[in-house]
């Protein structure tokens, strides 16, 4: 097979007569930024005077002569991966297709139309506003779709995101702008081919264990003649050739296969994530007439669900081990996809490695992401729990846009299916949980708003999809991998029961009453359910990016800017509402912003500590959300440059996969140990109580046994006991996991909210650690130091920051510079520059 990719794009808007340089992949807003023709849409409140962008019709085109050897295939083609989103493609002035869905690809046999040179290829958007205005009134009545900021693009209440096969965080969402965009989103190729060609090739891994791999590869061949021809498939340690008749059109062919005592694919934390390249090559006549190869990792991955006493299971089972799921939801990384380049995602997927994780959730709002995201959570052992792309919203149900839903589906289930990371289907975000069929007390107050009629049509459309098209297609094409049709979700029972509540003991949970129902951090560890798939709380970029979008006079919490940077209605007001609950008033603006990384990364520590200790009730924690589209104050932990948010840190720390835990309980506090690794451990727990000039006043240690695979309660110790008369504003708890003289993990306890604690200019010593080039770096302080915060010149992460430094505990920290693009390696040890070192009190008012 042949093929050019075509470039040389140019753009301009339907009526206008001025054509501009396009980049493609790309989209109008990103197009005529590059053209200085619009402001920067990330800066101040210019999100407002773009909105015009997407009520406007735009055009692409581009001219390409195309080399001999291509021209002669027989079979010619135009393959366009990604069209965004009501597309007519016009090649040398005939319509040769109309594109309605950004999720799938198209490819259109253009033998009969093009010519050796001077080729010209037209590609019309209408705007997605205009054509879906037609269907709401067609419709006749709106549907929900919470997020949509409607009013924002001048259209009022009218909800149009729902009628698209399209981004719906385009369309706003609770930390996104609204910016409805157009354009080539991926690749437009021109490919030709002679005889036959394998479309697809598919590892369908039957049974895996770790003395057998058995599978069945699928092949799609098209062919455009009959006859006879042989296929082989090899990997390592695998060589199979079997006879094969092809006929005109689609050929699928099925072969067995199977690997004794297999390289196992693991997630991180659990083992090695081993690949084996398949490659199946079709001949006749001994001659090759085409192959494919493809990557996969050997694993089995199962979504267990069984009654137990507590309810019902729900954890991932990989290669037969139970794996507690750590980690948050992803959302796209830009409002701009096709700007996110391949080191973003790399930093991305690298920085949750880096902080223990071990799944990363791709939320439904966003999009089906590109092949290199996961193919980095491959290399990376990350899990995937993917989302179809429908969030807080309900959706039509006729025809045309079911069958467009189930075409999606089935390309990107297939488009999917190889990467061993991938762990679960999900029908949609938060949907069956805001409708409530089955309760009339449950809902966001959805279908209230409908008459009996109305609420049947959109019900049975939400079956039709997330019961029926969505699961069909799972089984169908991604035999392996389990459907869960809505999460959160309780039971697909058809009763009150299928809908998740806070306190349910089957299914998943969204937890949110910390933050928006504006219930104490506390309250975390009373809502432990089966797999916490979201939970989050907010804060602010840091200043360097907030500085991004705002000036000077914009920085105080409720300027217009601030506000506008700020897409949770009340989410300015819900971080200084907590803040004033549990910490000193910061002295300005910018302490401000620091002392809200600290608020968010205390309130997720509390939650993830909650999940974890409850382990093997509990099987899973992931937070909302890891990144963000654009600067902007959100749940993110790390912000929309990568940087790394208090959060990101205190992820990595409660991550760890060997980790102690400290949880009050009245007038006792109890030493969890958590393990998520496969084996025993012995070691020693020590409890040590110092003042804040780090004085040891009481020590106590026990021998332990780490539990694999468990968390275990190893110790209860009285508080009153444990303070010994000493005053509990003045004095912090230090509890220690150490084996072999190696300390697993530390943390810290003090008695009281950090409000009631004096703290005092603390004395902090920087120093090199000899030998280390500038990379590594020893800190002890003279007095208790809350919250030290590293910030460096360069662009990196620390191997620690926002921690906590007792007085005779010195702790050693290493910069992670962001890697360069071409090695694989992401953090790297480097220079930091200049470091500034700062700590609580620094940001707190004296008055
Ligand atoms: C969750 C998500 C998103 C939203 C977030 C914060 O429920 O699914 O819809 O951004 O809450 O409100």
């Amino acid at each position: 097979m042949k093929s050019i990719v075509l470039d040389n794009w140019k753009f301009k808007e339907s009526t206008s007569t001025e054509w501009l340089e396009a980049k493609v992949p790309g989209c109008v807003h990103a197009d005529l930024l590059h053209n200085n023709k619009i402001s920067d849409p990330f800066y101040g409140k210019n999100e407002m005077d773009l909105q015009w962008i997407d009520k406007r019709d735009w055009e692409y085109n581009t001219t390409f002569d195309i080399p001999t050897d291509l021209l002669n295939q027989p079979n010619l083609e135009l393959c366009f991966d990604g069209l965004d989103t009501y597309a007519e493609v016009y090649l040398n002035e005939q319509p040769i297709l109309s594109a309605h869905n950004m999720f799938r690809a198209w490819t259109v046999d253009v033998k009969d139309v093009v010519k050796k040179e001077g080729n010209s290829l037209r590609i019309y958007f209408r705007s997605p506003i205009n054509e879906d205005l037609i269907k709401l009134e067609k419709l006749g009545y709106g549907l929900p779709a919470t997020n949509d900021h409607s009013e924002d693009g001048g259209l009022g209440d009218k909800k149009l995101s729902v009628f698209a096969r399209k981004a719906p965080y385009h369309y706003g969402w609770d930390w996104g702008p609204r910016f409805v965009t157009s354009g080539i989103w991926k690749e437009v190729r021109l490919a030709g081919w002679t005889d036959s060609r394998i479309t697809d090739l598919y590892i369908q891994q039957n049974k895996v264990t770790e003395s057998v791999a058995e599978m069945t590869a699928v092949i799609e061949i098209q062919s455009d003649r009959t006859g006879e021809a042989k296929i082989r498939l090899a990997t390592e340690g695998l060589h199979i050739e079997k006879e094969i008749a092809l006929t005109k059109g689609i050929n699928l062919v099925e072969v067995d296969c199977k690997i004794n005592d297999p390289k196992l694919w693991w997630s991180r934390g659990l083992g090695e994530q081993n690949f084996y390249q398949f490659t199946a090559i079709v001949t006749k006549e001994e001659k090759v007439i085409t192959e494919k190869t493809v990557r996969t990792g050997l694993r089995s991955i199962n979504l267990i669900r069984a009654k137990d006493d507590e309810g019902t299971s729900f954890y991932f089972e990989l290669n037969g081990v139970p794996v507690f799921a750590k980690g948050a939801n992803h959302i796209p990384n830009d409002s701009f996809v096709t700007d996110v380049s391949y080191e973003r995602y790399r930093h991305e997927i690298a920085s949750a490695a880096e902080s223990n994780m071990n799944m990363l959730r791709v939320w439904g709002g966003g999009i089906y992401e590109h092949d290199l995201f996961y193919d980095l959570c491959d290399e990376y052992g990350m899990l995937v729990w993917q989302d179809f792309m429908f969030a807080c919203s309900m959706y039509p149900g006729d025809q045309a846009f079911l069958d467009n839903v189930q075409i999606e589906a089935e390309e990107n289930i297939k488009r999917l299916r190889n990467h061993p990371s991938l762990a679960l289907w999900c029908g949609n975000n938060e949907i069956d949980v805001a409708w409530a069929q089955y309760d009339e007390q449950l809902g966001w107050g959805w279908k209230q708003q409908y008459s009996k009629a109305q609420r049947e049509e959109i019900w049975s459309a939400y079956e039709e999809i997330f019961h029926k098209i969505l699961p069909d297609a799972v089984a169908s094409h991604g035999a392996t991998i389990d459907y869960w049709p809505s999460s959160p979700m309780s039971d697909l029972s058809g009763t009150s029961k299928q809908h998740s509540t806070y306190q349910s003991t089957s299914g998943d949970i969204h937890y949110w009453d910390v933050w928006h129902g504006l219930k104490p951090m506390e309250d975390y560890k009373n809502y432990v359910g089966r797999f916490m798939s979201e939970y989050g709380f907010q804060s602010f970029p840091e200043l360097k990016t907030v500085k991004t979008y705002a000036e000077e006079k914009d920085m105080e919490l409720e300027s217009d800017v601030m506000l506008h940077h700020q897409k949770n209605g009340s989410g300015n007001r819900l971080i200084k509402e907590y803040m004033d609950m549990y910490y000193k008033e910061p002295k300005n603006f910018p302490s401000f912003l620091y002392m809200s990384h600290i608020l968010q990364a205390d309130a997720i520590k509390t939650a993830i500590e909650a999940h974890r200790i409850n382990k093997p009730y509990c099987m899973g924690t992931l937070y909302w959300q890891i990144n963000d589209c654009w600067p902007v104050a959100s749940w993110a932990s790390m912000d929309y440059y990568g940087r790394w948010k208090a959060l990101q840190y205190i992820a990595k720390r409660s991550f760890k996969d060997v980790a102690v835990a400290i949880d009050r309980k009245e007038t006792r506090l109890d030493f969890y140990l958590i393990s998520d690794i496969l084996s025993d451990l012995s070691g020693t727990l020590a409890v040590k109580l110092y003042d804040f000039e780090g004085n040891l006043l009481v020590e106590k240690s026990k021998d332990v046994t780490i539990k694999a695979n468990n968390s275990s309660l190893v110790e209860s110790i009285q508080v009153k006991a444990l303070l010994n008369n000493q005053d509990e504003h003045k004095v912090v708890v230090y509890a220690s996991v150490v084996t072999d003289e190696e300390v697993l993990d530390s943390k810290e306890y003090f008695f009281v909210p950090m409000k009631n604690i004096d703290l005092t200019n603390p004395v902090i010593t920087v120093e090199e650690v000899e030998g280390t080039g500038g990379t590594e770096f020893d800190l002890t302080t003279n007095v208790l130091a809350k919250n030290v915060w590293l910030d460096a010149a360069n662009e990196g992460v620390f191997s620690d920051n926002y921690f906590d430094l007792i007085p005779g505990i010195s702790k050693r920290i290493t910069f992670l510079a962001r890697g360069n693009v071409n090695g694989h390696n992401a953090f790297v040890k480097a220079s930091p520059g200049k470091v500034s070192v700062k700590s609580m009190v620094d940001f707190i008012s004296q008055d």
